[in-house]
């Protein structure tokens, strides 16, 4: 590695003890940004990263509720304020029951870089709870919401932090929590995104990330004179960014034939078509069944306990969580003819998967690139919710393209090596990094 790197490393963990996943993050995007630094000292004399991986402000609370059976639970809230030198705190909430803080800041770190990416007002947090919504009543998931924003709310507003949804957190756990927001404050605004539309929700929120990443691929591909019509793509998880990933590859013609939970993983070689996608949806998002009940229905292959990258592919969409790819499921994917790996969900691929990716010579389009569709169109919403209209289906998502279309150009402008191969890690590092830092220049020490 590196030593520069290596140094700037050890600051960071004597600094942020027990947490991997902020490390894995923060290495990933120093490795891009320490020889760019170099190059334009401004940045290296005024301590912008050193700056950048530094929390704002970290949130965490307590989170007490009563269960079905009057029993009391205590879940821990959290909310990391990364970074607000281009506009207010913005990013999505998780309740899952492993979450913890460095997961959290993995993740609010990304995000700075993603919504500068997007070229929209958005700074970058992140935040959640230890909270296992399985096995929960809808009443038991209100109440734990309506707790949880109790605490929140104080420290959010429309200028302020905006908060949307990620895993555990779809539109039912957003209005809940825009309820008792507007509740205690006494104010209708947009303090949440990815609101339903009687909430003032932007139409194609739900569908953003998922079609994004799709969008990505495709100019990904438009650069090798290659698209996804008529080839055979993996993607895993069957929660929002998967559901819309396959409605939008099989618009473009292309057929998906896996999807996974963290209990399996389905292998259906005719393809998830739009009325099997329909029954995913109402599986996850109603029922919140397992993706097995998929593989009874249909009849496939369930493999139990696996996930999809050993199935023969041209293009996989991991969209299900962190770490999700390891270097061996990478080297099975290029064996088996893989030529696109694009980043539904948030660092799906560990360093060892990016190191095959890159010898392999592959398009690999990484999450804060591919997966900024979301919080794109969150930032549209705000701009509807600010100009109290709503923009249709149409214009949504032509918005939602071009700024697909520039994340890419931004990647390609950054991230273009002197033989011509893009690294679109380097780019989206560089490109995301360039207007924070500006930014941040710009503001003097704060
Ligand atoms: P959902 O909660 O809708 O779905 C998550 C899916 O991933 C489920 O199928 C879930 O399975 C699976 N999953 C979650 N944790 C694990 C795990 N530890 N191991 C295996 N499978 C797991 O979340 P989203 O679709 O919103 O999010 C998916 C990914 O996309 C995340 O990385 C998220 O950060 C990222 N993302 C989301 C955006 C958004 O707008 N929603 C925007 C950008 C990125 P199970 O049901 O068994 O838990
Ligand atoms: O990881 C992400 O970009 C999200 N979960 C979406 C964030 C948002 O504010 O829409």
């Amino acid at each position: 590695m590196d030593p520069r790197v290596a140094q700037f490393m050890e600051t960071v963990k004597e600094k942020n003890p027990a947490e991997p996943e902020f490390y894995q993050a923060v290495e990933e995007v120093a490795k891009s940004l320490i020889p760019y630094i170099d190059e334009n000292p401004k940045y290296k004399h005024a301590k912008i990263l050193e700056r950048i991986v530094e929390p704002e402000r970290v949130i965490i609370f307590r989170i007490p509720w009563l269960s079905d059976q009057g029993e009391i639970e205590v879940n821990r809230g959290f909310r990391i304020e990364m970074n607000s030198a281009i506009g207010p705190y913005k990013g999505g909430l998780r309740f899952h029951p492993t979450l913890n803080l460095g997961v959290l800041k993995f993740l609010a770190f990304e995000q700075v870089f993603k919504n500068s990416l997007t070229t929209l007002p958005m700074g970058g947090g992140k935040g959640g709870a230890n909270f296992n919504f399985k096995g929960r009543s809808d009443n038991e998931v209100m109440r734990f919401c309506q707790s949880f924003m109790t605490e929140l709310c104080r420290h959010l507003g429309p200028n302020t932090d905006i908060p949307a949804g990620d895993i555990g957190v779809g539109g039912r756990e957003i209005g809940y929590l825009f309820g008792q927001y507007k509740r205690i404050r006494n104010e209708f605004t947009g303090v949440l995104t990815g609101k339903g539309l009687e909430l003032g929700g932007s139409l194609i929120r739900p569908e953003a990330t998922g079609y994004g990443a799709v969008y990505f691929a495709e100019e990904m591909l438009k650069t090798r004179g290659e698209f996804l019509k008529g080839k055979t793509v993996l993607v895993s998880g069957s929660g929002n960014v998967a559901q819309y990933t396959i409605e939008k590859i099989n618009d473009l013609g292309g057929k998906v034939v896996s999807l996974s939970d963290s209990n399996g993983s389905i292998y259906d070689p005719d393809g998830i078509d739009k009325d099997k996608l329909k029954f995913i949806i109402e599986l996850k998002n109603i029922k919140r069944g397992r993706i097995k009940e998929y593989a009874e229905k249909y009849g496939c292959e369930y493999l139990e306990g696996q996930r999809p990258w050993g199935i023969k592919c041209y293009a996989a969409f991991p969209s299900a969580t962190e770490n999700e790819i390891t270097e061996e499921d990478a080297r099975l994917l290029i064996a088996n003819g893989c030529k696109v790996v694009c980043e539904g969900a948030n660092m799906p691929s560990t360093p060892g998967a990016i190191d095959v990716y890159m010898e392999a010579d592959i398009l690999y389009g990484p999450g804060k690139a591919a997966n900024a569709g979301g919080v794109a169109v969150s930032g549209l919403e705000m701009t509807q919710n600010s100009m109290r209209l709503t923009w249709s289906r149409e214009e949504v998502d032509k918005r939602l393209k071009e700024i697909m279309q520039n994340i890419h150009a931004t990647c390609v402008k950054y991230g273009k090596e002197e033989n011509g191969f893009v690294n679109y890690a380097k780019g989206a590092n560089i490109g995301g990094f360039v207007k924070v830092a500006d930014a941040m220049l710009a503001q003097g020490v704060v």
